[in-house]
């Protein structure tokens, strides 16, 4: 069942733990296409993180900023399709807490090796802020960090596991959040890896 976890954000623990290796599958086809790499942020430093995408849009980084494009710049093709396994997964997770017809056109596909972190931002560049996000969790666990609407707000933390599903909605859609460097691990499915799921409305 749904677990609140902030205003209008829910928990859908081990959502996943029956579909994982077909969605782990469905992943990996798209990774085949556009692969994963690092980013640069605005600055010029490195994610520690590798990202893809596929949906009509993905997101990218360089040192001019960050966009949604409809082209992967390391292929130079538009970004794989999303499967229908994760357009379903998305739609369903979305439904489970009350958003009914969620069609995302943006997944991310954020990978942690350990180590790895995502410092404290908010989500700011898609264009419908009332269609939630649906992020989800495979791998090794790693602690999120979600904290307010202000960078200074207090931060709260909570582990996140293998087949967990957040689903951010209204208000918390744009609360300062991160995840805490990934410890050390093995999962039998995906090794020494953490991989985040991110399925936005983005255009
Ligand atoms: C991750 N990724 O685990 C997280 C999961 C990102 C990112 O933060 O931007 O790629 S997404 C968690 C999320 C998304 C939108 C809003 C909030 C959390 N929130 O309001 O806390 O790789
Ligand atoms: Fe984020």
């Amino acid at each position: 069942d749904p677990v609140p976890v902030a205003q209008a954000a829910w928990l859908l623990r081990g959502y996943l733990r029956e579909s994982a290796p077909q969605i782990i599958e469905s992943v990996r086809g798209v990774l085949r296409q556009s692969p994963l790499r690092t980013m640069q942020v605005p600055g010029g430093k490195w994610m520690s993180v590798k990202t893809s995408s596929c949906g009509a849009l993905g997101w990218v980084s360089d040192a001019l900023g960050y966009r949604y494009a409809d082209t992967d710049p390391l292929t130079g093709q538009p970004w794989p399709a999303m499967p229908t396994a994760l357009q379903v997964l998305a739609r369903d997770a979305a439904a489970e807490v009350g958003f009914g017809a969620f069609e995302p056109d943006a997944c991310l596909i954020n990978c942690y090796q350990p180590g790895a972190k995502m410092g404290l931002h908010q989500d700011r560049d898609e264009k419908d802020l009332s269609a939630p996000i649906v992020s989800v969790s495979l791998g090794l666990p790693a602690v999120f960090m979600f904290g307010g609407s202000k960078r200074s707000d207090a931060v709260k933390r909570f582990p996140l596991e293998h087949g967990d599903v957040l689903v951010w909605g209204g208000v918390s859609r744009m609360v300062y959040h991160g995840v805490a460097p990934l410890k050390a691990g093995h999962h039998p499915l995906l090794g020494e890896w953490r991989v985040n799921l991110t399925f936005r409305r983005a255009g």
